[in-house]
């Protein structure tokens, strides 16, 4: 795989063998038809938000077969690293010379919308997009870039710090399934890796003792820092198990910078845990027009540290999330709206 490190073993954990293979999809052969799905004009996400989606669902209905076969796949029965890579997509015209938008704000010299359709149109085949009210004021396309002043915070605009392994939203009751990220830059030296773990590789690694803790709630996890008021304190949020589902094959609940345990045998369990996906977890290097579409029950994902340069042209990604079911968070929105707009007191 392009771009790919195993993660250092610990002393402590038995290295793993962790298969290479990521699921990838090359759209780099899209022939002409295909790429006027996607570069075609048509309604304004950012004004018309609704025609934007219900017009990208429909030309995502036109996309080759093999495409739509490896979402549907994707969807039902995800894959043991959680995660799939579409690689050369399509990507706005006149790029190159759009600068990174500073601050991490929307980009006002980007006047075409093919990021953005590449988002919804893929994000389409796995469910529907939505966005949180404390993120970036609910933009459903979020840009990423490094932010003066947050170069060792752990949120998305940091970069010199490596950003720690979390499942997006894990405090939130409406978190996403999926984590969509859409490389519109890749960071100057070309090195950064966004980093993930899925809990099929790291289980093998836990003692029965270990994973029977984890799947009862002994832990609590914060609020994100970018969800405002409670932010800077751990454990504020609700009591958790770390692991759910199916005890051969789980779900995860993890963030490793915002969780606590509640017992001292839940912390040793966790901090197993965390040693696991230390030792199993790999990196992608993303490059423009890659979207790397995350299982995020599966998977938890961070960054490599990066050094940002300020100049216009820094790393630049979109992101977008993912429910598979938009009634589950209908009383905590507008009618005809995907914000999420759940409260947090803190
Ligand atoms: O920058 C990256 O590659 C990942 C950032 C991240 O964790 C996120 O946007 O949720
Ligand atoms: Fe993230």
């Amino acid at each position: 795989m392009q771009g790919s490190t195993a993660g250092s073993a610990q002393a402590s954990v038995v290295p793993t063998v962790v298969p290479t293979i990521v699921s990838t999809v090359d759209c780099s052969t899209f022939d002409e038809q295909t790429m006027n799905l996607f570069l075609a004009p048509g309604p304004n996400p950012y004004q018309d938000t609704e025609e934007f989606l219900l017009d990208c669902e429909m030309r995502a209905d036109e996309m080759p077969r093999f495409v739509r076969r490896s979402l549907l796949e994707f969807q039902v029965r995800s894959n043991s690293e959680g995660i799939l890579l579409l690689k050369g997509l399509p990507i706005d015209p006149g790029l190159y010379h759009v600068h990174t938008p500073e601050n991490a704000q929307r980009s006002h010299e980007k006047t075409t919308f093919v990021s953005e359709r590449c988002l919804a149109m893929i994000g389409s085949r796995l469910g529907h997009l939505v966005s949180y009210i404390q993120e970036k004021n609910g933009d459903l396309f979020q840009n990423l870039a490094p932010v003066k002043g947050n170069e060792t915070v752990q949120i998305s605009t940091g970069s010199q710090t490596r950003l720690q392994f979390h499942r997006e939203t894990v405090f939130h009751p409406y978190a996403p399934e999926y984590l969509l990220l859409f490389c519109l830059r890749p960071d100057h030296a070309r090195t950064t890796e966004t980093t993930y773990a899925s809990i099929s590789h790291a289980l093998p690694l836990l003692s029965e003792q270990h994973r029977s803790l984890l799947f009862q709630p002994l832990y609590r996890t914060g609020i994100d820092y970018s969800f405002g008021k409670a932010s800077s304190v751990k454990g504020q949020g609700p009591m958790l198990p770390v692991l759910y589902g199916r005890p051969e094959d789980p779900f995860l609940n993890y963030d490793e910078d915002l969780m606590e345990a509640l017992t001292p045998e839940a912390a040793e369990a966790l901090e197993a845990l965390k040693l696991a996906i230390a030792s199993v977890y790999r990196g992608v290097r993303l490059n423009m027009g890659d979207l790397l579409c995350i299982d995020n029950r599966r998977t938890v994902h961070g960054r490599s540290p990066f050094q940002p340069k300020y100049d216009g042209f820094d790393r630049w990604l979109q992101r977008s999330f993912v429910v598979r079911d938009l009634g589950l968070s209908a009383r905590d929105r507008l009618p005809g709206e995907r914000i999420i707009r759940t409260e947090f007191s803190g």
